[in-house]
């Protein structure tokens, strides 16, 4: 009834940790169109804004059912009156005009485009958009530009990496990374991260954490995991970064930024059952992984960080710190009032701290 639906709307929280958001969108045409708002302002820089719509989309997300009519979107958090008035164009046209002319917009699609390719943040895409490049052809074609390693590889396996990958691709390189991880230390374990902990079955890349049996041990898997798949001939690429995790250093203040786990972000040759390219007569798909391997004494704190999704861990880092006065991030829960580090061996642990209900990572699609 209309009357349970508007008391459903009026408990729906401001902070994402205290929202049940599965993959199941009822509200998909709005919240598309929010997230092109959003992705456009975060190309020209205005991340405060682009927040705003992120929050508002995911609000919808969030929802048991889609929004039947503008007066739906009174009681929910989140919404301001730009995400409304877009709402609202919606329901009268069935698109936003503003997201249609977005769509069409030079600067957009070349940002969208050339930050598609691995190793291409948002300042080199800027760099190459304001110096009149269009496509990747002109990009490749300029004597000026260097590419580094990273937008080397970028650019050699586009057309496979910017495929998505499928969960059946996800598990197929789990058994790869179990194989190599169990010959360095038969006692360590992976586990599947990321969006497909959260039940998504396409991602951009497969993220995993590896957990060994003791403390110290981590330090020595991704270097041989590395060497492992370079004998296999699967290494396509590697960045492994070390560990510059100091326990000494916690709590870190700057929430949204890296880990300092050791890890390393790759591309390998995924063994594909038909031809991916009959012409080079390939058997494999290029993918990108991520791997990292925390301290065991990090390892949940890791996990919650790892599993996301982005908005989800932003709202869970800042409920922590504005509603209960403690600091979150990949590696520790910190408690400003006892000056104390809160243990934590599973991700309840971690919630029961912050007095959340648990949220599972299906329902952490935010
Ligand atoms: N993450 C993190 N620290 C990093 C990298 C990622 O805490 N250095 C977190 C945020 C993400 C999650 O790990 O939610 C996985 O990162 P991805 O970019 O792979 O995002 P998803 O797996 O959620 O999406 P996709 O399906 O695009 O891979
Ligand atoms: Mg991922």
């Amino acid at each position: 009834s209309a009357h349970s639906s508007a008391k459903q709307d009026s408990t729906v929280s401001t902070y994402a940790c205290q929202r049940r958001t599965t993959l199941n969108n009822h509200n998909k045409i709005f919240t598309d169109a929010l997230e092109i708002l959003a992705e456009n302002l975060e190309f020209c820089g205005d991340q405060g804004p682009s927040l705003a719509f992120r929050r508002a989309a995911s609000v919808l997300k969030s929802l048991p059912a889609a929004l039947r009519r503008q007066e739906d979107t009174q009681r929910l958090p989140c919404l301001g009156e730009h995400s409304k008035a877009i709402i609202e164009e919606i329901f009268e046209c069935g698109s936003s005009s503003r997201v249609e002319e977005i769509l069409n917009d030079e600067r957009y699609r070349t940002m969208k485009l050339f930050s598609s390719v691995f190793g291409v943040g948002l300042k080199t895409s800027e760099n190459w958009f304001c110096r009149g490049l269009r496509t990747f052809e002109q990009v490749l074609s300029e004597p000026s530009i260097r590419l580094n390693r990273m937008q080397t590889a970028g650019f050699l396996f586009y057309e496979d990496i910017s495929k998505p990958v499928s969960r059946t691709e996800a598990s197929a390189l789990k058994i790869i990374v179990e194989e190599a991880v169990i010959c360095v230390n038969p006692f360590a374990t992976v586990s599947i991260t990321g969006g497909f902990r959260r039940g998504k079955e396409f991602g951009h890349d497969v993220d995993f954490i590896i957990k060994t049996p003791e403390a110290g041990q981590e330090d020595v898997i991704l270097p041989a995991v590395i060497e492992r798949f370079k004998s296999q001939n699967i290494l396509l690429y590697s960045d492994l970064q070390e560990s510059t995790f100091d326990i000494r250093q916690l709590p870190t203040h700057c929430f949204d930024a890296m880990d300092h786990f050791s890890k390393c972000f790759l591309i390998v040759k995924l063994k594909c059952e038909q031809e991916t390219d009959a012409r080079a007569a390939r058997d494999w798909k290029a993918v990108r992984v991520d791997l990292v391997a925390p301290p065991l004494e990090r390892y949940t704190y890791a996990l919650l960080g790892w599993t996301g999704s982005t908005l989800f861990e932003r709202d869970l880092r800042r409920f922590a710190r504005l509603e209960r006065g403690k600091l979150l991030d990949n590696h520790a829960l910190y408690d400003k009032a006892t000056n104390t580090f809160l243990p934590a061996n599973t991700e309840e642990d971690i919630f029961a701290h912050l007095g959340l209900e648990y949220i599972e990572p299906w329902q952490r699609n935010a």
